[in-house]
């Protein structure tokens, strides 16, 4: 199959914000290991729109999420600077198709990891954690996809925000953080950070092997994102969302 014209038909539909039905449809031999390979062309054409790379989103890791979108293994995507918005910040509808929210936590890696390491190396290796959302927009109609459709489309990736808190996490244990998301100022999930993989520091090292499995490195500098501690709700215009972690504050974002 061809991957790179697999990626354009994914990257149309992202920069136009209109929604097409599953790769798999019209692609039934789209395995995982190929969809990871489209995921690398479509990042491609997003670095030569001036995106640069600057981390990793792991997706799935969570029950609440995995019964949410029927699919039942992690997968990764990429962070770029484009997705990055601030906290408090409004952002807008457009050039989405149906976006949605969800809590995350976010880990700061200051030195790279490499192939199989323990929750220990990735304790080691990352300067800080801190609360985070993200934003998703799957690029297929109803957000329906298979494991390989959903890794293709980047793992259905939009835009994330990072809190201002940042706690070292050589000291502060946040294996079992209460979280919860807000919409106009009224929860609206409820979790742990138990529920992201066990513990968030084993959804980063398996990162790290299924990064290893095809001879990448979590490099130094990159935001690593978790995962999802509960479902993901829908963004509506004029609507404030925010998540709050147990000892980490609150991140927030309006739709304007
Ligand atoms: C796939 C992305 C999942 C997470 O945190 O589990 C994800 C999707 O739900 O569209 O980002
Ligand atoms: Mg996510």
């Amino acid at each position: 199959m061809d991957y790179k014209k697999v990626a354009q038909i994914l990257f149309q539909s992202q920069i136009e914000a209109i929604e097409i039905g599953k790769i798999t449809q019209d692609y039934p031999e789209l395995t995982v290991e190929r969809a990871y390979l489209v995921q690398d062309e479509l990042l491609k054409l997003q670095f030569g729109n001036r995106e640069k790379k600057i981390g990793y989103k792991m997706g799935l890791t969570s029950k609440s999420k995995m019964k949410q979108m029927g699919v039942h293994s992690p997968i990764y995507g990429v962070l770029t600077d484009r997705m990055k918005c601030l906290s408090g910040e409004s952002i807008s509808l457009k050039n989405r198709i149906h976006p949605k929210v969800e809590p995350e936590i976010a880990f700061l890696i200051d030195q790279t990891l490499q192939g199989r390491v323990t929750v220990q190396d990735v304790l080691n290796s990352c300067s800080g954690v801190c609360a985070a959302m993200e934003i998703i927009d799957s690029r297929y109609r109803n957000f329906e996809f298979t494991l390989p459709d959903v890794v293709a489309d980047n793992c259905s990736s939009s835009s994330f925000v990072l809190g201002d808190v940042v706690k070292n996490p050589k000291e502060f244990d946040f294996r079992n953080l209460g979280i919860i998301l807000e919409k106009d100022g009224s929860p609206v999930q409820f979790g742990s950070s138990a529920a992201i993989y066990g513990d968030p520091a084993a959804s980063v090292a398996e990162l790290c092997s299924m990064l290893g499995a095809r001879g990448l490195a979590l490099e130094a500098g990159s935001v690593v994102l978790a995962g999802a501690a509960t479902a993901a709700i829908p963004l509506e215009l004029g609507s404030e969302y925010a998540a709050v972690v147990q000892g980490l504050g609150r991140v927030s974002i309006k739709v304007g």
